[in-house]
């Protein structure tokens, strides 16, 4: 076992933490306030190469491992959730599904912008009825030949608007289930495409969630990522990797809520001292700083297995399961440390406990990530 970090993910998490303090703190508040997409910082993220971190330099990407882009995703979520959002789904989602499965063409014409930053993608797989019960898809893309005809509407698309490629599954053979599902690219401005209106979130309100709207959409066929079927084990395949970067942004609010609760106890005082000489305070943090440790460990652990080539359903699905946990906790009592400042937006603890929540329900609710860490342990 070795727990040291490489010279070079060292100089990656330094460099995203100076990203993040020099370029995401400034208007953070702000642009939660108003729901402002990050889009001059996701275009300075592009050109740092954190789009496309794990993508190969031939398509534009940095050709990175698994554990820079999770340090990355830390780094810049400690700071801002809703941009490292951006990030986590432009890199494993889109990028990964597009190098991992896409073809030759697909990747010439859509992997090179995305992971360069040029444009961003959004994955869009959940609908009304379809979030956990992935399999239960009423999109449907109507095989016709040289094309399919797309038809449907799917919710909570991150991206959904400032996405330019947005890769969508839909059911083709309606009687064959599961196995009949593709997952299909899907160009902004394809006529028939509408992008419906922005949801009023709780949390990572930053980041442009919306619905999308397919009527009678022409999608080429040489559109389609993979065999004729393969659309709902694309999204299974895609997913997993995909938690581990949820996992991430999950540690990095629990941390930075953690440093600033930990900072503010020892200038707030109280009876005569600062707050964290008082044992209450201070068990507090110590409980914080044990659980984001042990966090940090599954969250590293599920890259490294993804590094390795081994398979990280079970990690990935753990780490996100607890980390999010502890995202959650964390935040919580960071603004109870913070006491009536905590519930005052000028000190971000309570927009971080906002974030944290998010993180348990998306790529895969707490639910889900149990069904399939339970089904792992069983299946041997
Ligand atoms: N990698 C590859 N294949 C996978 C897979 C994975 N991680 N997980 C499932 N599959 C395959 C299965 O092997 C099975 O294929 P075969 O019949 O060829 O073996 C197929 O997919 C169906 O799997 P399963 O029978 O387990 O499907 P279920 O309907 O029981 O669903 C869960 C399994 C619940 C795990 C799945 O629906 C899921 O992950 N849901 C949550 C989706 C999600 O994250 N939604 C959030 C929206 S994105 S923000």
């Amino acid at each position: 076992m070795n727990f040291t970090l490489t010279e070079e993910q060292e100089m990656i998490k330094q460099a995203a933490k100076d990203f993040a303090h020099a370029e995401l703190l400034p208007g953070v508040i702000d642009r939660d306030e108003k729901q402002q997409f990050p889009s001059e910082q996701v275009k300075k993220m592009g050109e740092l190469g954190f789009m496309g971190m794990m993508v190969d330099p031939e398509y534009g990407g940095s050709g990175l491992d698994t554990l820079s882009y999770v340090l990355t995703m830390e780094e810049l979520s400690k700071i801002d959730a809703s941009s490292s959002v951006v990030v986590s789904v432009n890199n494993s989602l889109v990028c990964y599904g597009l190098e991992s499965f896409g073809s030759e063409e697909q990747k010439e014409k859509y992997l090179k912008k995305l992971a360069s930053g040029e444009i961003i993608g959004a994955f869009c797989l959940s609908e009304p009825e379809a979030g956990s019960d992935a399999t239960s898809q009423k999109t449907t893309a109507i095989d016709k030949g040289d094309h399919y005809v797309l038809n449907g509407t799917k919710n909570w698309i991150t991206n959904g608007n400032s996405a330019s490629v947005y890769l969508v599954i839909a059911q083709t053979h309606i009687k064959k289930g599961y196995k009949g599902i593709n997952a299909l690219i899907v160009e902004k401005g394809m006529p028939g495409f509408e992008i419906g209106p922005k949801e009023n979130k709780l949390g990572i309100r930053g980041s442009d969630t919306h619905s999308l709207i397919f009527n009678d959409v022409k999608i080429p066929k040489e559109n389609r990522i993979g065999e004729d079927g393969f659309g709902f084990k694309f999204a299974m395949k895609t997913l997993a990797g995909g938690r581990i970067g949820i996992a991430a942004q999950a540690l990095g609010i629990a941390a930075g809520a953690y440093e600033l609760a930990k900072n503010y106890s020892k200038e707030r005082r109280a009876f005569g001292t600062e707050i964290a000489n008082h044992q209450a305070i201070a068990f507090k943090l110590a409980d914080m700083h044990t659980q984001i440790e042990a966090a940090r460990y599954l969250v590293y652990k599920a890259a490294w297995d993804k590094d390795q080539g081994n398979n990280y359903d079970i990690s990935g699905a753990m780490a996100k399961l607890y980390a999010s946990q502890v995202a959650m906790e964390t935040t919580v009592e960071a603004v109870q440390i913070f006491g009536g400042n905590g519930f005052v937006k000028e000190y971000h603890v309570e927009r971080m406990m906002r974030d944290a929540k998010i993180t348990q329900i998306y790529e895969g609710t707490s639910e889900i990530q149990k069904i399939v860490i339970s089904r792992n342990i069983l299946k041997n």
